[in-house]
């Protein structure tokens, strides 16, 4: 444990340094403007191992997991962590920590108004555990940092699923590990469906696709580095830069950025429309045209795609702003429709009267050899209690980004979700639409003001940067609702 908390120190700096200090003179020497595919930059140092060319993998959809009970009310799942050799690259064998074996971990599907309980028995040789992103869920399931499962033990989460429909993701966050343990693996996607969800028709089955996106370096081995600078192989739903076959019809596409410490900017194809139907907490009031998709670390957007717009045989290349094509979509076959993007979703309720204003300020304290991530200047100390907030009541939290230029967080709370009121006095962006659980804190930003309303459930949660090497290094804190 020792050993990994030192390796996960230097990686803290390296993952760190990657992103936060993207303008520094060193960094823009060595990486100016960001690799492009073809750059050989775009190749990790040591790249002895075979990165495939674009579009030469299918992507896959991770499989669903199926209840081992399902009664009245409750369905019961089972889920092992565990060590598994995985391909990544093809003919590549790279060892990860995963969800039941698959580096993309079974997709749960819940159902609102179902309680799932969750069996994860760990089988890793350390200390692990579960953090349901995005999910309402009791402190005693929401996996602390210090609440953890030990090597060989079961625990089962309780998930009540009382919020509506949402795309979701469960991933480890055992405190010091959260870094080293997600980037190898220990990621997969919660979705929950909802009646009333469904009855609006939006694309479902196989129509309806979870996609992970996330970055990677590998050693000349096939081990994943995590210690690189540079991620610079971007995956969805763990393949390199895959395709995925489409029928020309409408798609609903749940995009997740499950990268540890990365900012994806998509557009699709020569400037294609995504109708953006959802964000981290569930669907928008209104479906919202969208041509370009920002996606901090951790962040969700559900887009519908009508690929009946492209004529037969087309290919179209999801694409990010820095590090090239992502994903291409081979529009292949025809299908009948049935689907529908009503002109009304889910309302939002109207924001009740905050009762307490609360800064956070998020920073590094760069004075030591290796930098410490702070809130409020302090790192994260389990045992003290740093916000405490009534339960059922609301709050305006201004999120603020103290480090200098080129230093990038993100904002997640656990135990809800927020509201974007504005940045820095402007309105926010469209991707801060709807209920949030994760937003961008760029370089610069001093005065993001959210509006959160919390649960009546009571105990422990914390709030962090969503930059894990960042969240492992100190950057969060703990709320106690009381
Ligand atoms: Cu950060």
């Amino acid at each position: 444990m020792s050993n990994r908390r030192t390796v996960l120190g230097l990686g803290a700096v390296a993952g760190g340094m990657l992103v936060t200090a993207k303008l520094s003179t060193e960094l823009l020497e060595r990486w100016p403007g960001g690799a492009r595919p073809g750059d050989p930059r775009f190749r990790p140092a040591a790249a002895a191992v075979d990165v495939p060319p674009p579009f030469t993998v299918p992507m896959p959809v991770p499989k669903e997991l199926r209840p081992v009970i399902a009664s009245a009310g409750v369905d019961v799942f089972r889920v092992d962590m565990t060590p598994a050799t995985v391909e990544i690259l093809p003919g590549v064998r790279t060892p990860a920590l995963t969800f039941g074996g698959q580096f993309v971990g079974p997709t749960i599907r819940a159902r609102a108004g179902r309680t799932a309980l969750v069996q994860f028995t760990n089988r890793i040789d350390m200390e692990a555990n579960v953090h349901l992103h995005g999910g309402h869920v009791p402190a005693s399931s929401d996996g602390f940092p210090t609440d953890v499962i030990a090597p060989g033990r079961s625990r089962t989460y309780t998930y009540p699923n009382t919020q509506p429909g949402a795309t979701l993701w469960y991933h480890d966050h055992a405190h010091g590990m959260e870094a080293e343990d997600v980037y190898r693996g220990l990621h997969g996607f919660y979705l929950i469906d909802d009646d009333a969800e469904r009855g609006l028709q939006l694309p479902q089955g196989e129509y309806d696709v979870p996609i992970m996106l996330r970055d990677a370096a590998f050693a000349a081995d096939g081990t994943l580095d995590f210690a690189s600078f540079a991620r610079p192989v971007v995956l969805a739903n763990g393949r390199p830069q895959p395709y995925f076959k489409v029928a020309a019809r409408k798609y609903r596409l749940r995009l997740l950025n499950a990268a540890n410490t990365r900012v994806f900017t998509l557009t699709l194809g020569e400037g294609a429309t995504m109708t953006q139907v959802g964000s981290d907490g569930g669907l928008l009031p209104a479906p919202v045209p969208r041509t370009e998709l920002t996606l901090a670390s951790a962040e969700r957007q559900d887009v519908i795609v009508d690929f009946s717009k492209f004529p037969l045989g087309s290919q179209v290349v999801l694409r990010d702003a820095t590090s090239g094509p992502v994903l291409r979509f081979d529009v292949v076959r025809r299908a009948a429709d049935a689907s529908r993007v009503p002109a009304a979703l889910r309302p939002l309720p109207p924001i009740p009267a905050a009762t307490a204003e609360r800064d956070v300020t998020m920073s590094f304290d760069l004075s030591r050899p290796m930098p410490v991530g702070m809130l409020n200047g302090h790192a994260f100390d389990a045992n003290r209690v740093d916000i405490a907030v009534r339960r059922g009541s609301t709050e305006i939290w201004r999120i603020g980004n103290g480090d200098p230029p080129g230093f990038d967080h993100t904002f997640h709370m656990h135990a809800t979700h927020f509201r974007v009121l504005d940045r820095d006095g402007k309105a926010p962006t469209p991707d801060d639409a709807g209920w949030k659980d994760t937003i961008y804190v760029p370089a610069g930003a001093r005065n993001i003001r959210v509006a959160v309303t919390f649960p009546q459930t009571t105990g422990k949660y914390v709030y962090h940067c969503h930059f894990l090497e960042h969240s492992a290094a100190g950057m969060m804190g703990v709320m106690e609702i009381q």
